[in-house]
């Protein structure tokens, strides 16, 4: 990497460090600066009398305290912020004219937070949801924000509607229930009632809306955004982020389990992997429609509900993100960064999507209430590396000392200084679209169809991904106590399909769809199903079973051959401390039962050894873990005397069959078992099955 390249991706370092602090090897002082002689006792009148006004180091120390929180944000409270960068593929000026696309040696420096929609801030990560995807560009431009979530579409077509939804997806307003979920009444009342959510609400009951990681999820612009130019050409824009780890997601059961064992499981999975050198990557690509063929589709590109199948219109990579630095202070960063759909730099535009002009009012005008003024822009995290030059002045919290007696344009006095630039010299124009119209509070007719891409997607799924939807449907609507909302949610479904339909009124107790609907014959667009994606078994976690007495060359192999493959590995035993194998070799246990559970990994090995067996056979837990990490159709492995423990836990047939139909039985039922001193193969086989994640 040459120097300027660093020097470029270390600039918003550089800008964040001139704020940092350390109390390291410090004296604590006052706010003003003043050295401190006790900060446990406020000031009395006598050891046993009253605290005195006069105690400035007690006050300022509980104000401070007092004004600590600021508001949540409405939505996406809970998020989790991560530095990086950016850098193009190649230059593309005939694509736009944005600087950060232009040049392959220049980092472009970035922060990401991902984040749930609905609950709070102190809510679980893994809980069924949309994720937010939101990434800040410091380019030389200015700053760029792609405010992405994980899904391509959205649950409403016009910004106007986004209140009424969030009211009812968020908690009920009388006894603020149920916490970051979608299954309760008031939730589908309004779904029913708004049927263009149809194809989102698939999207959200699907198995993205429980990732894995956010390390392995997708980024959707989801609106229509324009490319443009030098020449003030422009083209119809998609935004996508793909991760190079592939796409996975958790299951239901250990996503409700993971919320209870561990609420931060993803911010976890996210901080380790980056302090561990294990970069998240992302590849930016854009879809493009030329202007000629805006009206070419059979749906309207300008509805956020629609996505634009990938088959039909392919996804071009441009550029590869990497995430390599976490942050220093989540308040200061995660907490305070401020996105806005309006934050765009020149050679990217806008269009007519009523959703998108939504949102553009929305971001900035939320920020003024959650950073308390206009000059949320100076704190830190949100300072652009572009030099700042205008006549916005004062406001709470004003950090930048302007100079001069001019505040204001034009003006003689500085020569009309900061002048504007032209769209040559870098000045942001918008992009000159004709438009022509009366003023109407109407829905265009080509927003009209609600169900055809909601089929498209249901049709696009593999079997598993569909049974799993179908679940998802019995749990979110079966939460529904309303009868007659139940009852239209099967109406609703079954203008995308009969089957879909009839599987969800069978599963939450109301009768099958009374309206005769026909479905939407659409043929599957592949890129829409998680089997397509990639898979690998780097930066997976392994859990390891051991007491005294395990088979030290078994444990020794399988763990060699894993972290050839950057997997990482825990052991797990009843107490902590050391385990002692057959050899009498101590091995540090990282977990004790207790302290983790079979759903914070991606598979379990067990290993031989007669004493150590024989031990665990007594664990309960250890049994619940090797029931769970099969349930979960999660990779399960067994050497030698392990496999009698498995046949004791695992379906009865098991325990029936002999030692050679056992292990065939094990091995059709996904559960990989060897009888052999030798591991070789068999961990490769391990590795194999662990990288296709389920
Ligand atoms: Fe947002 N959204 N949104 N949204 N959104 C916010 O802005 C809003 C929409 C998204 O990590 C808020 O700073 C309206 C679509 C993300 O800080 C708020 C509409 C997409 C984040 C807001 C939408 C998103 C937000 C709350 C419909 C995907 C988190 C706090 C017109 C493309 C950003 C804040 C972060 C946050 C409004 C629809 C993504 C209130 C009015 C579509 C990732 O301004």
């Amino acid at each position: 990497m040459s120097n300027d390249k660093q020097n470029q991706q270390d600039a918003k370092n550089q800008q964040l460090n001139e704020y940092k602090n350390s109390n390291q090897g410090e004296k604590m002082s006052t706010d003003q600066g003043i050295k401190i002689s006790n900060s446990s006792e406020s000031l009395k009148v006598g050891d046993r009398g009253p605290t005195i006004m006069e105690d400035f180091h007690f006050r300022e120390k509980m104000t401070h305290f007092d004004h600590e929180r600021i508001p949540e944000r409405v939505v996406h409270a809970r998020g989790f912020g991560v530095h990086g960068y950016f850098e193009p593929y190649e230059s593309m000026p005939e694509l736009t004219k944005a600087k950060f696309l232009q040049n392959p040696s220049v980092k472009t420096p970035v922060f990401v937070r991902f984040s749930t929609v609905v609950g709070s801030r102190g809510s679980a990560d893994t809980v069924r949801d949309v994720r937010g995807f939101a990434t800040k560009f410091f380019t030389e431009d200015g700053n760029f924000d792609l405010v992405a979530n994980n899904m391509p579409v959205f649950f409403m077509q016009d910004g106007m509607k986004f209140p009424d939804f969030v009211h009812a997806i968020k908690p009920e307003p009388d006894n603020e229930i149920p916490q970051a979920s979608a299954a309760h009444d008031t939730l589908w009342d309004w779904v029913v009632h708004n049927r263009e959510s149809a194809h989102m609400m698939l999207w959200l009951l699907s198995d993205r809306a429980i990732p894995r990681s956010f390390r392995m999820m997708e980024g959707f612009g989801v609106h229509t955004f324009r490319f443009v130019n030098d020449q003030g050409k422009a083209r119809f824009i998609k935004f996508h982020w793909k991760p190079l780890l592939g796409v996975h997601s958790l299951t239901w059961d250990e996503s409700q389990k993971l919320a209870g064992k561990n609420p931060d499981f993803h911010r976890q999975d996210l901080w380790d992997a980056i302090n561990n050198g294990e970069y998240p990557e992302y590849e930016l690509g854009v879809q493009i429609i030329e202007e000629e063929q805006e009206f070419d589709f059979d749906f309207d590109i300008l509805d956020s509900t629609k996505l634009w199948p990938e088959e039909q219109v392919p996804v071009k990579i441009i550029g590869k993100m990497t995430l390599n630095r976490n942050q220093d202070n989540f308040f200061s960063e995660t907490e305070q960064v401020a996105f806005h759909m309006g934050n765009i730099v020149p050679g990217i535009d806008f269009t007519n999507d009523p959703l998108l002009q939504g949102r553009l009012f929305s971001y900035l005008d939320t920020q003024l209430l959650r950073l308390g003024g206009p000059n949320f822009n100076e704190i830190p995290i949100n300072r652009p590396l572009a030099p700042i030059h205008n006549n916005q002045r004062d406001g709470f919290h004003r950090m930048t000392i302007n100079k001069g007696k001019v505040s204001y344009s034009p003006n003689g006095i500085l020569n009309n200084d900061p002048a504007t630039s032209s769209f040559i010299e870098g000045g942001f124009e918008h992009y000159q679209e004709k438009v022509d119209g009366r003023k109407v509070r109407m829905r265009s007719e080509s927003f009209k169809d609600h169900y055809t891409q909601a089929a498209l997607f249901y049709n696009s799924l593999s079997e598993p991904e569909k049974r799993h939807l179908h679940k998802a449907f019995h749990f979110e609507v079966g939460s529904v106590k309303d009868p007659n909302i139940k009852q239209q949610v099967v109406e609703m479904f079954s203008n995308v399909n009969h089957t879909l339909a009839n599987e969800i009124a069978k599963g939450v107790g109301v009768e099958p769809p009374q309206s005769n609907n026909q479905e939407p014959k659409v043929a599957p667009s592949p890129a829409l199903s998680q089997l397509q994606t990639k898979f690998s078994p780097s930066t997976r976690k392994v859990g390891i079973i051991l007491a005294d007495g395990f088979k030290f060359s078994e444990v020794q192999e399988m763990m060699n051959a894993l972290r050839n493959q950057d997997v990482h590995i825990e052991i797990i035993s009843k107490t902590l401390g050391k385990v002692h194998s057959d050899q009498n070799e101590p091995v540090n246990v990282q977990k004790n039962y207790a302290t983790t559970h079979s759903v914070m990994y991606d598979a379990l090995f067990i290993p031989g050894g007669k004493q150590h067996v024989d031990q665990l056979t007594t664990h309960k837990e250890a049994k619940d873990f090797i029931k769970d990490t099969f349930a979960h159709a999660k990779t399960l492995g067994a050497s030698n005397e392990a496999i009698n423990l498995f046949s004791t836990v695992l379906p009865k047939q098991t325990q029936l069959a002999n030692e050679q139909s056992k292990n065939e039985l094990f091995n059709d039922m996904g559960v990989l078992t060897i009888q052999s001193d030798q591991l070789t193969d068999y961990s490769q086989s391990f590795i194999e099955q662990l990288a296709n994640h389920r």
